[in-house]
């Protein structure tokens, strides 16, 4: 047995935590009546008893929202990812950060990237995660999957996870066929015919299995390895070749056409009916909270048909193709099946809805806002009237696209407008002369936020500067 069924109590980050003094957990009830956030409360035997759910958080790589059934896919087959969506919302306004890392690092610490971002594979080391807070609350933290943000073996420890098996850590070998893995600190290499997918997942159904019904709940965060390019066959197509990349040192190139796309996303799809099903084996699903999205858009060499229309990948871009991500929430114990939000949802929001789902009061200075009220079916309680986004891959100050936008219109800070429902691709600005009354009335309300980010943004430069140079 891979893990301790024992408590395992760790001590060195509460100590670091209580004297950053951010870590402040007080009793559910407590935050609650001074956040105003209960209205009625769930009707589950379980949550009424006050056990703190177990979360699961699966971010998918490189895979907008056009690859998914429950978003309107008739190209591809997502069945369990339907139904994770069947059993509990769907928000259709989600948007993740262009690329990897500024996702991983917003997603991970509710903040962004103008306040936290250093440059590409990198976490700031000093940087407060939601494996910080929860692990520092009493949970048991793990996380599987691709890691791509430095720090060495002690990585996983110090942002907050007891337990990790994790691709790319110290090392970029084979993440597919017969894989190289770092897993609880020691470096693994598979030479029969494994493949990358299956064993992160597997470590998370044995971690389930592990946990029984022990008193603490749990926190998994799953940044999966799929569908990245390099698509190649997987061990349910035909083409699959258990020999593949054995003897390889390093991560081969190549293979980024379509050709496998479609294998590739069932396969994503099956991983995370494998966790569903072990959840639900095991009693432990009813009271998980699991958030299901991707890091940024689906890889630029991939065209599906998407809604009537040509659908390019736009990994990399600011533009919808780019950032328009699956988000889904399945909750049984808290959130009611089969609902549509089309709350305005970024990466930053998902640290203080993972918070207030563990009864944690969040730190003084997150940009997110939680998405609890919307879980609970309370929509109207959450007020998040713009989305802001600061890219720059590289993580270059000063040369930064910025922009806030809502549903459906987008300012950028160099004066671009646009209306992302007419004009996805932002092929014509709408400038602010000639306007209709409605396009008037959004740049109006757009400026001003987006004059507030940029003044953080520039309080903000000087210190990230200076953070940048010592990793560069
Ligand atoms: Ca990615």
């Amino acid at each position: 047995m891979r893990f301790d069924k024992t408590r395992n109590l760790t001590g060195c980050s509460n100590l670091l935590l209580a004297a950053l003094g951010f870590a402040c957990t007080i009793g559910w009830g407590a935050f609650a009546s001074s956040q105003g956030l209960v209205a009625g409360a769930p009707d589950s035997d379980m949550v009424a008893a006050g056990k703190r759910p177990n979360i699961l958080v699966i971010m998918a790589d490189d895979v907008g929202l056009e690859n998914f059934g429950c978003y309107g896919s008739d190209v591809y087959q997502t069945p369990h990812i339907d139904r994770l969506a069947a059993t509990g919302i769907r928000f259709d306004h989600a948007h993740s950060q262009p690329i990897c890392t500024p996702s991983r690092v917003q997603i991970m610490t509710g903040i962004y990237n103008n306040r936290n971002y250093i440059r590409f594979g990198l976490l700031d080391p000093e940087a407060i995660t939601f494996g910080n807070l929860l692990r520092d609350a009493g949970y048991r933290t793990v996380v599987a999957g691709k890691w791509q943000l430095e720090g060495g073996l002690e990585a996983p420890a110090r942002f907050g996870f007891d337990h990790h098996c994790l691709w790319q850590l110290v090392r970029r070998p084979s993440r597919y066929p017969n894989p190289g893995l770092e897993i609880d600190g020691r470096l693994k290499d598979f030479k029969n015919g494994e493949f990358g997918p299956d064993l992160v997942t597997d470590y998370l159904c044995e971690f389930f299995e592990s946990h029984g019904d022990r008193d603490e709940p749990f926190l998994a965060y799953y940044p999966m390895i799929l569908p990245h390019w390099p698509f190649v066959p997987t061990p349910d197509h035909p083409d699959w070749d258990p020999e593949m990349w054995r003897d390889a040192k390093g991560e081969p190139g190549g293979y980024r056409d379509q050709t496998y796309w479609d294998a590739f996303v069932r396969y994503t799809d099956k991983m995370v009916g494998k966790l569903v099903a072990k959840l639900e084996q095991t009693g432990q699903r009813e009271n998980t909270l699991i958030i299901f999205t991707g890091d940024n858009g689906t890889f630029v060499n991939i065209v599906s048909e998407f809604r009537g229309r040509s659908y390019r990948g736009g990994k990399g871009m600011t533009t919808n193709n780019g950032t328009h991500v699956p988000f889904i929430a399945s909750w049984p114990a808290v959130i009611r099946p089969g609902q549509v939000s089309d709350a305005l949802v970024d990466f930053s929001d998902v640290m203080p809805t993972v918070l207030e789902a563990a009864e944690i009061r969040p730190p003084g200075d997150l940009d997110g806002v939680s998405l609890m009220p919307a879980l609970r079916g309370e929509p109207e309680r959450r007020e998040k009237p713009a989305i802001y986004c600061w890219y720059q891959r590289n993580g270059v100050r000063g040369e930064a696209s910025q922009h806030v936008r809502d549903k459906r219109y987008k300012l950028y800070l160099n004066g671009g407008f646009y209306d992302t429902v007419a004009d996805p691709e932002e092929s014509e600005d709408l400038g602010d002369e000639d306007l209709t009354e409605e396009q008037r009335a959004a740049l109006m309300r757009l400026r001003p936020l987006l004059a507030t980010h940029a003044a953080v943004t520039e309080r903000a430069d000087p210190i990230q500067r200076k953070k940048r140079q010592k990793f560069e």
